[in-house]
């Protein structure tokens, strides 16, 4: 598998990011700790076959992490939303809201979402995301893990109202948890990171098409993790 470096800081950014080193590439029979120990670059870019991952560590300091984590716990009209799973009627393993334009509908596995309004928080963290990525996004998924017990399975964002290509920013906030992707044609094919609090994921080009990813149950933690994915959907799409 081969991977490089690139040191890539979008124009419009204007933030300054520390180094962190959380990639792990791992195969059946392989484990490459990946590092950029050398680099120049204030971020980590991991080149997939077929997409690029950009990970920001410290994206947000961890006072502002902290706080907006527990502001989003308290305030969010958290569901927990029955979603099909192989015909069958099944309740996701996380509480979850949807939060976007006003024409920004969405929907996966039978579910559908309208959007609620952005609150001044989510316009602020939002707003934030957009500078650092140079791209805007209309709406954002929002999922609560409450403990270890709760996870996202193997999935793509490959829904038809985020478009053939979309790149998706994932800010975390709380508990670190792992954060896995596997190629989907060749599941064998693996990499893995742990996603800290106030960090910035950025899922680019490719990724959705060609790897599938999830949050696996990790019994053992105990404290809530809340993860915002920021997303483009084109207005107006019908739903479901
Ligand atoms: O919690 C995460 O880091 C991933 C969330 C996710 O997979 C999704 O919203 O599609």
């Amino acid at each position: 598998m081969a991977y490089q470096v690139q040191p890539i800081i979008p124009a419009r950014s204007g933030l300054h990011f520390h180094h962190f080193h959380h990639f792990h590439l791992i195969s059946a029979n392989m484990q490459i700790p990946f590092s950029l120990e050398n680099s120049a670059s204030p971020m980590e870019t991991l080149s997939l076959e077929g997409g690029d991952i950009f990970y920001y560590p410290g994206f947000l300091d961890a006072g502002e992490a902290d706080e907006s984590y527990t502001k989003l716990a308290t305030s969010t009209p958290w569901q927990q939303d029955t979603i099909s799973f192989g015909g069958k009627p099944v309740l996701i393993p996380r509480l979850q809201a949807w939060y976007g334009d006003k024409n920004s509908r969405y929907g996966y596995s039978g579910l559908a979402l309208n959007p609620l309004p952005w609150t001044p928080l989510l316009s602020a963290l939002r707003s934030r995301v957009e500078d650092a990525v140079a791209l805007p996004f209309n709406s954002a998924l929002v999922n609560y893990y409450r403990n270890g017990q709760d996870s996202v399975a193997w999935h793509s964002d490959d829904e038809k109202e985020l478009g053939s290509d979309p790149v998706i920013a994932s800010l975390s906030l709380g508990a670190t948890r792992r954060f896995d992707l596997r190629h989907r044609q060749n599941k064998g094919q693996k990499f893995s990171c742990e996603l800290a609090g106030g960090s910035l994921l950025v899922m680019g080009s490719g990724i959705q098409h060609n790897w599938q990813h999830q949050v696996p149950k990790q019994p053992i933690i105990e404290k809530g993790r809340i993860n915002l994915t920021f997303r483009w959907v084109k207005p107006d799409t019908p739903q479901l």
